[in-house]
């Protein structure tokens, strides 16, 4: 080592010292990023060989992260002092850095250079006199980071030195959490604790975990956060908390994460003082344009705007009778000259409106296709009602040709057991993403829509709604990180499968040990399907508990019908399902022809979707020859039954986890179980009262009755783990 770097390399022990260091226990705080000693002897012997040493070729701030991450990365994989540093010298067997550094760009052939893109990266194992030298290589920075995540995963899944070689770039632009975060630290739908983001300390007291997020999010490669509800404040915007956004965008930015800021609509008026929020009026435009060049004062990257408006009682342009487009516009003006982009959420609905509520999204939004400023994206919850356990694909998928049109997921699990139950989105996820929309003929997927590939458009994205708190494991229960995890990996890479993904966050979280990997991916694909089954199966949604949306009310009437359970799925003396056939709704239509014929037809459309489309008689036969009640009894037991399994498979791993972790997910099974037999009971006897037939062999009978079920209320605290007097 030369006397130049021992300084540097003392200054970086010394930094790093913070760098997941909160807590080491196993709590879960580390994430997939635990970097444990790799137990496979004849692996760890070849990564010691190779990786005993790591150059970074770059001393600037994405440099110094890449160092630190592989510094703590690479300690505790080969449990040994490995020596990383900038610019080392000698001959190291990992070199880390942009194409156009002088080590690299002797090293690395040329048909070996990253895809095109600024967070593209390859990982290549080049032959030097006998040694194996990994280099790791991006056009920019970022992408060295990204390859740098990579080639740390590849080993947490012990990977073989040849194996780790990859040549990647990510298939979407924006990559993003959005946070529904409040300015007084509470989430909405978050199941996690309390806000991240401690705004009272703030910029003062900048808390490690800004870090240790940011290298979480950008070792799955997701590029931005959404710090603040779509269910907006508009003082984000007021000078007092952009300093506290720069503070945090500070922290993010040498990880490649940009800040965005939800937009109140009548935030002219809340803190600017003016009479209107019209997107026609000239001072409301200038005073959106002022305020646009001043969070670029503090922000000099900020992404842009994400906007509810006219949803649910937010304010929007439809207030001053302008079009969505209008309001958008307006903001994207605002943005334009900084390069920052507007996402405008599609997710509206009017109780107003006597339309079907899954029709009118799609209503509103077409007839503006062509409309948008180039840099407004406009983003759609993957199905047309809301983050059900199963719906199926937005219809405004491939209907907005001249459009961007950004996807997005729920990762908090408002509609699928919270923090408790273990249902692992990746299956959800993937379903959406695969879903063929046919407007171009087939294979015309959701995925080749939001990725540009089909319809052709520049910007594109895709976002989550995070399920991370200030709770030590982030998501409220460890499982949840799974889902977390899930979505930055197909955010990155659609074609991923869920199986795959189960596996490398199981490796890198829980263990390694073979058998037990296969049983907890086991449980984890199943878990999606079970919730759908215990849940709502056959197509039907939207039957939970009003408000906190944990548990079965099935009977439920609100004041607004469309979002009332009954509304939703209809059940009579005859059946049971919403017709959204020509003969009923007709939302059937909106979707293409290939699509729309197969729905709506009882012969074609799938099970999984049957009642979301039709309604179907009691007795009507299934195409299992089972009557429709008797294979809605069968589905509520199968989830139960999958439940059970999942629970007596997790028990078979016991030796392979740490007793913590271990015990959680044991408990939190055990509350998952109970409440699936509670779903499944309160369900069939309120559906019971309409069929007035009996259960089918195979099912058990329900614990209580109807009047029982209907008696129980559910925690207003969703951190609470269980609704009292839950059977
Ligand atoms: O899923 C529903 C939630 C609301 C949420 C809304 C939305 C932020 O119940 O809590 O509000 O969707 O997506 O805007």
């Amino acid at each position: 080592m030369t006397g130049q770097l021992r300084p540097l390399l003392l200054t970086l022990a010394l930094s790093v010292a913070p760098l997941g260091a909160v807590a080491r226990a196993d709590t879960g705080y580390e994430l997939w990023l635990r970097y444990r000693r790799v137990p496979n002897a004849t692996r760890l012997a070849e990564y010691r060989r190779v990786f005993a040493q790591a150059s970074v070729e770059s001393n600037s701030a994405t440099g110094r992260v890449i160092r630190d991450e592989l510094t703590l990365g690479l300690r505790g994989l080969l449990d040994t002092t490995a020596v990383v540093g900038v610019g080392v010298g000698g001959n190291p067997g990992l070199i880390v850095g942009v194409v156009s550094s002088s080590r690299i760009a002797a090293l690395l052939p040329a048909s070996r250079r990253p895809p095109a893109g600024s967070e593209s990266f390859v990982i290549a194992t080049l032959k030097r006199a006998d040694k194996t030298v990994v280099v790791v290589a991006g056009n920019t920075e970022l992408g060295a980071l990204y390859g740098t995540f990579a080639l740390l995963r590849g080993m947490q899944i012990q990977q073989p030195v040849p194996k780790l070689e990859a040549a990647e770039a990510p298939r979407i632009r924006r990559r993003l959490l959005d946070h529904w975060d409040n300015l007084d630290g509470s989430v909405e739908r978050g199941y996690a604790g309390s806000s991240l983001w401690d705004w009272t300390r703030l910029p003062g007291t900048v808390s490690p975990r800004y870090r240790d997020y940011a290298r979480a999010n950008a070792s799955i490669g997701i590029n931005g956060a959404v710090l603040t509800n779509v269910n907006a404040n508009a003082r984000v915007l007021t000078p007092e908390y952009l300093t506290k956004i720069a503070a945090l965008a500070n922290v993010f930015r040498p990880y490649g994460i940009r800040v965005y800021l939800t937009a109140r609509f009548s935030a002219p008026i809340e803190i600017g003082g003016l009479r209107t929020a019209d997107p026609l009026d000239s001072a409301v435009r200038a005073w959106w344009r002022a305020k646009a060049d001043e969070i670029y004062r503090y922000v000099p990257d900020f992404g842009g705007f994400l906007v509810k408006a006219n949803s649910e009682g937010q304010p929007g342009p439809q207030d001053y009778h302008r079009t969505h487009a209008d309001g958008a516009n307006m903001l994207a003006d605002a943005v334009a000259p900084h390069h920052g982009v507007v996402m405008w959420r599609a997710f509206v609905y009017s109780n107003d409106v006597p339309v079907d509520r899954v029709k009118q999204a799609y209503d509103e939004f077409t007839p503006l296709d062509g409309a948008f400023r180039a840099n407004v994206l406009i983003q759609t919850k993957n199905g047309p009602l809301d983050f059900q356990p199963r719906e199926p694909f937005h219809p405004l998928f491939g209907a907005l040709p001249k459009t961007a049109q950004m996807l997005e997921f729920q990762i908090t699990k408002e509609y699928l057991g919270e923090d408790t139950h273990l249902v692992y989105l990746a299956p959800l996820f993937k379903e959406v993403l695969d879903a063929d929309t046919y407007v171009r003929g087939p294979g015309s997927t959701v995925a080749r829509v939001i990725d540009g590939t089909l319809q052709g458009q520049r910007e594109t994205g895709i976002a989550g709604v995070a399920n991370v708190g200030n709770d030590t494991n982030w998501t409220g229960s460890q499982f949840n990180q799974a889902n977390w995890y899930a979505f930055g990996r197909l955010a990155w890479n659609h074609q991923l499968s869920p199986a795959a993904i189960a596996e490398e966050w199981i490796r890198a979280t829980l263990t390694n040990d073979d058998a037990a990997v296969r049983t907890i991916a086991h449980i984890m694909l199943v878990s999606r399907e079970a919730a759908v089954n215990y849940m709502t199966p056959l197509g039907l949604a939207h039957i939970m508990g009003s408000n906190h949306h944990y548990g079965p009310a099935p009977w439920a009437r609100l004041a607004r019908a469309d979002w009332s359970p009954v509304y939703f799925h209809r059940a009579d003396s005859i059946g049971i399902g919403f017709d959204r056939t020509a003969t009923g709704s007709d939302a059937v239509a909106q979707y293409a022809a290939p699509v729309r014929d197969r729905l709506a037809d009882r012969a074609t459309v799938p099970d999984s979707l049957l009642l979301w489309f039709h309604h179907v008689g009691w007795r009507e036969p299934m195409r299992s020859g089972r009557t429709l009640w008797d294979e809605l009894a069968l589905h509520y037991q199968a989830g139960v039954d999958t439940v059970r399994a999942m629970r007596r498979e997790w028990l078979s791993a016991r030796a392979m986890i740490d007793a913590p972790r271990f015990a959680e997910a044991d408990s939190f099974l055990g509350i998952q179980e109970r409440e699936a037999r509670w779903w499944r009971d309160a369900a069939l006897q309120y559906f019971a009262s309409f069929s007035h037939l009996p259960l089918p062999a195979g099912v058990e009978a329900p614990a209580h009755s109807l009047e029982y079920y209907m008696s129980l209320r559910c925690p207003a605290d969703p951190r609470k783990p269980r609704c009292p007097n839950v059977p």
